[in-house]
């Protein structure tokens, strides 16, 4: 059985706030037909797909922003979206807010197979920014004011004649979220990324957003013997500028497709899954060359701990 699985990152431009999420999902369905001319199982989309980055702004009120969340997945203005995939057989994963029924706030993923059918759904780990108002920036990132943290964790996901794990932005930044992915068997990990070129905590790594995207990303291929799968929503969004520069890796380490311009844009690869096992059954063989027993504080402790 050949377990060749063609992937798509759906690059997009930027999403105007006054935008309507019918004029988005047109733009979502005609990345998903461009994905499927080339010939692609699944096309990945980008972390908050339906809206514009609303974090930017403040709002005194917590449920300022809950116009820019679903209250359920697939509803009426994304369903044209999941019945392309139903018709054409590509599957895809959707970035998007999320407000359940019970009132928790979720920054989501869902990842829907061939058949038009929800296989798997995510929410953020690893939030970033900050709660509170900041007016000294010139704009906010208040993911910790609007959303909350996966109660989950992390989890894979059979789909596509493979094993696949879901991350979102800034969980792409930090090496526990492939490793727990890999632990668990993933061999493609889909990430969409929103990520401001302008960093108000330190601007010195203004310059390097770029290269730390691909640091990061590489490196957790490379680590874990995977493929991934990086997905911008980049451009000037609302006076904004966030990095483009989507790109998918292989388990080498090596970028495979990369997309060179901004806007929206489908790029693509055939990974050959198999390839996942000439890491994890050599250097990245995890049950002969792991030491769990010496990596205590990676789970004690949140913090630094000096000992
Ligand atoms: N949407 C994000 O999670 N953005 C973050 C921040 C820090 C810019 C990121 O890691 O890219």
């Amino acid at each position: 059985m050949t377990r060749i699985v063609t992937v798509g990152a759906a690059q997009m431009g930027p999403i105007a706030r006054d935008e309507s999420r019918e004029q988005v999902v047109e733009r979502l369905r005609r990345l998903h037909a461009e994905a499927v001319d080339v010939g692609c199982d699944v096309v990945v989309f980008p972390e908050l797909a339906l809206t514009t980055f609303f974090p930017r702004w403040y709002t005194p009120d917590l449920d300022g922003h809950d116009s820019y969340f679903e209250t359920s997945m697939p509803n009426d203005v994304v369903q044209p979206l999941f019945d392309d995939a139903a018709r054409t057989g590509c599957g895809f994963c959707l970035g998007y807010a999320e407000l359940t029924s019970d009132g928790h706030r979720y920054n989501t993923y869902v990842l829907v197979d061939g058949t038009g059918a929800i296989v798997g759904r995510y929410r953020k780990v690893h939030i970033p920014g900050h709660a509170d108002h900041q007016p000294e920036r010139p704009f906010q990132h208040l993911e910790r004011r609007y959303f909350e943290e996966s109660p989950d964790g992390f989890g894979v996901v059979d789909a596509f004649g493979g094993s696949v794990g879901m991350a979102i932005c800034n969980d792409r930044r930090w090496p526990e979220t492939y490793r727990v992915l890999g632990l668990l068997g993933a061999e493609m990990v889909f990430i969409g990324y929103n990520t401001p070129l302008y960093y108000a905590p330190d601007p010195d790594q203004n310059p390097l957003q770029s290269f730390h995207n691909n640091l990061v990303m590489a490196a957790g291929a490379y680590q874990n013997g995977m493929f991934v799968v990086g997905v911008a929503k980049g451009g000037i969004e609302e006076g904004v500028e966030s990095l483009s520069h989507s790109q998918i890796i292989a388990p080498s380490g090596q970028v495979i497709a990369q997309a060179t311009v901004s806007g929206d844009l489908v790029i693509s690869a055939r990974c050959d899954l198999d390839l996942c096992r000439h890491y994890t059954d050599t250097l990245f063989d995890f049950s002969t060359y792991r030491r769990p027993e010496v990596y205590g504080p990676i789970v004690e402790s949140r913090g630094v701990q000096r000992r």
